[in-house]
């Protein structure tokens, strides 16, 4: 019976939003077990796989995910029982055919991927490697530069920035060790910086301050003083967004309310082409909303040789719809996410389209996290050479950097930080004013 599935278990816990959440453990007969936890979302794509919740709304307001779990407990183990873990595919497959719909709405994709996650790192202990490795055999060697979200705006705080996500990325470390050093005495110098001009502190929902400012523009010009104060030149240290368009688009246009701006999509790639233009910016996430694909075309026309243009509610990594966006020529990246499709051999199949197209993928936590660390592993796994998983406070998220801290020690000198050039091929640093690489 080596490596077979002897017991499934789940369990209903709580993410880092205080709702719950689901939890997977898998047993084989020898006793080897792998665990995994189902982070959730605040800002959903249109197009992601089907969350399971309970919907009895007299039970955490029915977000409940105790239907998932018995699916897991029932129908997903009697169907896994006596099944080798290592067969990471083979039990994908079973669970996509098991559930039998396109979006994964019979049994739930937080209970489908649980599973499939709890068995990856299941699988890697019994063959007693790391998880990254189990994933990428000898070829897991680059250690992702970070993407850290140090100001947080739109749904993951109550502020009034428009923009979700404003990060920091230190292409210029030598190490993701020293990536993670800067970004923390970044972070430090906005906190002293925001408690000067007496500004909030607080967190939102990963981790970034959230100030009340009147524009993005001073969102930016706020991390750039922080890097500067920090010692730091902007060709070390660059700038990415996560815009979150889907949230501003109301019939045809882009509400910047912050700004008192309402813009049409040519508008709105003007806009962000002057952003570029303006300030060290490099990557552009969801700059224009999942359903304006014209939007996404006069951007990406725009923009595609200057800056990453990420799909992420776009893509919400599903094959078909990154096939696409590829054979139109929208979007030069895309955010990965595993349970916006639900498997992690789905997830990979993915990245794998993605990479052989030469975008660039980028591996993401979700708004609702929890402890897991299972993306930091699948980063290095996969080469993804780039990681967004929040900001340098909460634990759900410095548990992933602590993970790929630990990843690049052991790695030694077979481990690769590929800083700017994880974003642009050949890349080269040049003028902070037309922000060209490659
Ligand atoms: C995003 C993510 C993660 P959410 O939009 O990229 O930062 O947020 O999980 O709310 O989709
Ligand atoms: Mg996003």
């Amino acid at each position: 019976m080596e490596n077979k599935i002897k017991d499934i278990k789940a369990w209903q816990i709580l993410d880092s939003k205080g709702n719950p959440a689901l939890r997977v453990e898998i047993e084989t007969y020898e006793g080897i077990k792998g665990f995994a936890s189902v982070p959730s979302v605040t800002s959903k794509g249109r197009f992601e796989a089907f969350e399971l919740r309970d919907n009895d709304k007299s039970v955490y307001g029915g977000l409940g995910v105790l239907k998932a779990v018995n699916n897991v407990k029932e129908t997903i183990k009697n169907a896994l029982k006596d099944k080798c873990v290592l067969n990471g595919y083979e039990i994908d497959n079973l669970l996509v055919e098991l559930d039998n719909t396109e979006n994964k709405s019979k049994l739930g994709a937080n209970a489908i991927l649980g599973v499939s996650m709890a068995a990856a790192c299941c699988a890697s202990k019994c063959l007693n490697i790391p998880l990254y490795e189990y994933i990428g055999g000898i070829n897991a060697v680059i250690l992702p530069v970070p993407m850290i979200n140090i100001i947080n705006g739109g749904a993951h705080a109550n502020n009034n920035l428009d923009f979700q996500e404003f990060m920091i990325t230190p292409v210029g470390a030598e190490s993701f060790y020293d990536a993670i050093r800067m970004s923390s005495e970044i972070f430090h110098t906005l906190e002293k910086n925001l408690k000067k001009e007496n500004m909030s502190t607080s967190v939102g929902l990963e981790g970034g301050f959230t100030p009340d400012l009147k524009t993005n523009k001073d969102a930016i010009e706020l991390i750039l003083n922080a890097i500067n104060d920090s010692g730091y030149t902007t060709d070390e240290v660059k700038i990415c967004l996560d815009i979150a368009s889907s949230e501003l688009y109301k019939d045809g246009k882009y509400n910047f309310r912050g700004e008192n701006l309402i813009l049409d999509k040519k508008e709105a790639a003007e806009y962000f082409e002057h952003l570029v233009e303006d300030y060290p910016v490099i990557s552009i996430e969801d700059g224009m909303a999942q359903d304006d694909y014209d939007g996404w075309r006069i951007l990406t026309d725009k923009l595609k040789d200057k800056c990453l243009l990420v799909g992420d509610d776009l893509f919400v990594t599903n094959s078909k719809l990154l096939k696409e966006g590829i054979e139109n020529n929208i979007a030069n990246a895309i955010l990965i996410k595993p349970n916006q499709i639900g498997t992690v051999s789905e997830t990979i199949e993915t990245v794998r389209i993605a990479k052989n197209a030469g975008y660039k993928n980028i591996i993401s936590h979700r708004s609702a996290e929890t402890e897991d660390t299972f993306i930091a592993d699948f980063a290095v796994g996969i080469n993804s050479g780039l990681i967004k998983t929040g900001s340098m406070s909460r634990s759900e998220r410095t548990a992933k950097y602590n993970r790929l801290l630990i990843i690049e020690d052991e790695l030694k000198k077979s481990g690769k930080y590929m800083g700017l050039n994880s974003y642009f091929k050949n890349a080269k640093i040049c003028c902070n004013k037309c922000n060209r690489y490659g």
